[in-house]
């Protein structure tokens, strides 16, 4: 298990690329009971066929096209969970999880606060790419000042085996310098954005169940749509400085 001391961090990789990959944050038994869970919210929605709200727990589901608003592609085939915590204790403990907050905290942050959590699945050749963004522009309110006053990290963690075949998280390096490119929250989501950024410095890192990407607010991410027979399930958190007040 990490620990402040034993905590590996390339700081300089981190800084010139705005991200960086930690190997095994969360352990196999962990990974194991996410996978569990996140099995279990989606049993909740397994005849769904639009966006559906359950417990404060919003579910999206995935269509043929990859855009929101769409009908699923099959009934309960999902494309995000977001707010996982509000019905998994598991989810919930995730938030103050010891080794997320001090990988967080390595970044920077001196006292970290979870502001979204979710869980992106995406199928086996259904599931498709995520356009090219950066995650800042989609973060309002009090959240937002945090973001701007005291900064902010945000962190995938790999449920699943994940590369550039099954759709695995792409990151576009130094992105995170240039300024955010609004997105005003009506992107079409069947699209990759690709024109938008510079993707000179594009990475598919690949991933095994527990590694996890940290990666700045401001840095352009996406992927690709799943081309393989696995599936690929990633837990995203977003986090804030809550700084000294
Ligand atoms: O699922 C993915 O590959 C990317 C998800 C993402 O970037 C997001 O939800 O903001």
């Amino acid at each position: 298990m990490a620990t402040t001391s034993d905590f590996a961090f390339d700081r300089a990789h981190w800084e010139r690329e705005g991200w960086v990959v930690v190997r095994g944050l969360l352990d196999g038994h962990t990974v194991s009971a996410l996978n569990d869970a996140t099995d279990a919210l989606q049993e909740q929605v397994a005849d769904v066929i639009v966006d559906t709200t359950i417990g404060g727990t919003f579910f999206e589901v995935q269509s043929a096209s990859g855009r929101k608003g769409e009908r699923a592609a099959v009934p309960g085939l999902l494309r995000k969970i977001t707010g996982p915590s509000k019905s998994s204790a598991l989810f919930s403990r995730l938030r103050t999880d010891r080794r997320i907050v001090e990988a967080v905290r390595a970044t920077g942050l001196a006292s970290p606060r979870c502001v979204i959590d979710q869980v992106n699945p995406k199928a086996a050749r259904l599931g498709s790419g995520f356009p090219f963004h950066q995650d800042a522009g989609f973060l309002f309110g009090a959240a937002r000042e945090r973001l701007d006053e005291s900064g902010g990290a945000h962190v995938v963690i790999a449920l699943d085996p994940c590369d550039e075949d099954n759709g695995g998280f792409e990151v576009l390096g130094r992105t995170h310098h240039t300024p955010l490119v609004d997105l005003k929250r009506r992107y079409d989501t069947s699209s990759r954005n690709a024109g938008l950024f510079d993707t000179s410095f594009r990475e598919v890192p690949r991933l095994h169940p527990g590694d996890a990407v940290l990666f700045h607010p401001y840095l352009a991410h996406g992927s690709g749509p799943n081309r393989s027979d696995r599936r690929r399930r990633l837990v995203t958190m977003w986090w804030v400085d809550n700084g000294s007040g």
